[in-house]
């Protein structure tokens, strides 16, 4: 088998979770700005995801986010997943729009408090038996604003117990995944900064603990396909949340701001065999805060999909020599080489191999897709940020 056709065995295997807040509004503290036609409940934001994977054949998966996606019936919900030809996907908890978290949630010198947010995590794990969900998602908001304001310390100890605490609300095939950040909302230290503190409290809980990756949440200038490859060598590398950005938690489309980053990070998965059956779920976590949404998440995908393929063509054999030999320059020619080929005409080749319009964009465009909702959804709220 050729690398390319490896590449097109890959690719058409490959899987990319969607968000259900992308199809909300979002925007900035400055502003939130409405788009005609936005979903207004979860139902809709599945037929909006259904939308990308319909046209992208990639994207089956999509995740809710708890209490902005709360219904009624989420069996109902996972059922209008399925007969859009997708499902439900993580679950993600949300431990920062409550004012009782103030001061922490997992972490709050109230145990009163903490229990509040272990309860929400039960309420959590209640849905993903009623989705059929797997992935537990967490990130932890905590953190504090000026030294001294509360001993670091302890708060790390009141954390491993609440942390143990929602580990045990799994089932068997469950996974908490725990997601770190390293600043916003808070400004002097976050409770989970880095990779390494939330992998040292994922060890400490057991092998259904791995950790999140979200590529907005390092430091200017942290080598972030160094940290996937140390994550997966250790096998504690969950799940990624991708998007981009040019200065601080952007959320803007992955691979915009930077697609030599995503191509690095996908190299690291690819030279790891991590793409399939690895356990890694590849997720979207962006917000179209100017841009139309559904065509955003497809682009998005796409751009993920560019980032693997080229992956696929790193030479990987001429790679090892190079770097066995101590050739600098070769090594690094070769990995050059395959980031600067042109992966647009593989992938059209993939799209028709899989029976879809060779450009997804394309596609979605000439559907009427987002003519129909514009004249559709008149009333009612769009859903979004804090809606
Ligand atoms: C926090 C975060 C987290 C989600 C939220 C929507 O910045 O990355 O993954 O809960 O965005
Ligand atoms: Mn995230």
């Amino acid at each position: 088998m050729t690398d390319r056709q490896a590449a097109l065995a890959a690719l058409a295997q490959q899987t990319i979770e969607l968000p259900s807040w992308a199809f909300g509004n979002s925007g900035t503290r400055f502003k939130v700005f409405g788009q005609p036609g936005v979903a207004r409940d979860p139902f809709e934001k599945l037929e909006d995801a259904a939308q990308v994977h319909r046209y992208t054949g990639v994207a089956p998966r999509v995740s809710l986010h708890i209490p902005w996606d709360l219904v009624d019936d989420f069996g109902k919900l996972a059922s209008h997943a399925a007969d859009l030809g997708i499902r439900i996907g993580a679950i993600n908890s949300n431990l920062f729009q409550d004012d009782d978290y103030r001061l922490g949630s997992l972490t709050h010198p109230d145990q009163r408090v903490r229990d509040k947010a272990i309860a929400h995590h039960a309420q959590c794990v209640e849905i993903m038996r009623q989705t059929g969900s797997t992935d537990l998602k967490l990130w932890l908001p905590d953190g504090t604003n000026y030294a001294g304001q509360d001993d670091l310390r302890a708060r790390q100890d009141r954390l491993a117990d609440s942390l143990q605490q929602i580990y045990a609300l799994l089932d068997p095939g469950h996974r908490l995944l725990i997601e770190y950040k390293f600043f916003e909302p808070y400004f002097y230290a976050m409770d989970i900064p880095d990779w390494g503190t939330s992998l040292l409290h994922c060890l400490a809980l057991g092998d259904q603990a791995q950790v999140v990756l979200d590529t907005g949440h390092h430091a200017p200038g942290t080598n972030i396909e160094f940290i996937v490859m140390q994550l997966l060598r250790v096998g504690r590398l969950g799940a990624f949340d991708f998007n981009s950005r040019n200065y601080a938690d952007d959320d803007l489309m992955v691979g915009a701001a930077d697609p030599f980053q995503i191509f690095r990070i996908m190299n690291e998965i690819v030279a790891a065999d991590a793409l399939i059956g690895s356990g890694v779920n590849f997720m979207l976590d962006q917000c179209h805060n100017i841009e139309p949404k559904i065509p955003g998440q497809i682009r998005s995908v796409m751009n993920v999909q560019e980032a693997t393929a080229k992956a696929f063509l790193v030479d990987a054999e001429a790679l090892a020599t190079a770097q066995r030999a101590g050739d600098v320059l070769g090594a690094n020619r070769v990995l050059m080489d395959a980031y600067d080929t042109d992966v647009r005409p593989l992938l059209r080749e993939l799209r028709e191999e899989l029976g879809l319009r060779p450009d997804p964009m394309a596609g979605y465009a000439a559907s009427g897709y987002a003519e129909r909702i514009r004249s559709e959804r008149i009333g009612g709220t769009q859903a979004g940020w804090g809606a």
